[in-house]
């Protein structure tokens, strides 16, 4: 369940006020879910990125610099189209949110690796996981 927190209810409310809006409960808490996930997952990749580069040794880092700069664009990518209601395609829902599974789970998996050494890295792996987790769950339950 999302939290009701500052960012929770602003999307909550804007998508109220989408005349267009046909998205019911329980799969409209699903989908604010899934865009804080990806607010949070593009955050903890865009900062980790930074972190990385800050780092003595960025080489053996340059992995974990790659997937995180395309998870934080897909993630980015996928809260905007699930932000919008006006003529929602669930066909393309389905494909951002598959796409932005992968990319959590292939981001997830380097960050974790680096995780004991670095405290970016490990919240980065946990943002990852945590938005691959609800944004699987919500491509295998939307309907509209
Ligand atoms: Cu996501
Ligand atoms: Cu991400
Ligand atoms: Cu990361
Ligand atoms: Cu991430």
């Amino acid at each position: 369940m999302a939290t009701a927190n500052s960012t929770d209810q602003l999307i909550r409310r804007m998508l109220d006020l989408n005349s267009q809006k046909r998205i019911q409960e329980p799969d409209e808490t699903a989908v604010i879910e899934s865009i804080e996930a990806c607010i949070d997952c593009a955050q903890a990749c865009t900062a980790c990125v930074d972190d990385s580069l800050a780092e003595a040794e960025v080489t053996p880092l340059i992995k974990s610099i790659a997937l995180c700069l395309d998870c934080a664009v897909v993630c980015d990518a996928t809260r905007q189209v699930l932000t919008r209601q006006t003529e929602r395609d669930v066909d393309l829902l389905h494909a951002l949110l598959s796409a932005c599974v992968v990319a959590c789970r292939v981001c997830g998996a380097e960050c974790q690796r680096h995780a004991a050494h670095h405290e970016h890295h490990r919240i980065c792996a946990e943002a990852c996981h945590h938005c691959e987790a609800v944004c699987d769950r919500l491509a295998k339950t939307v309907r509209v």
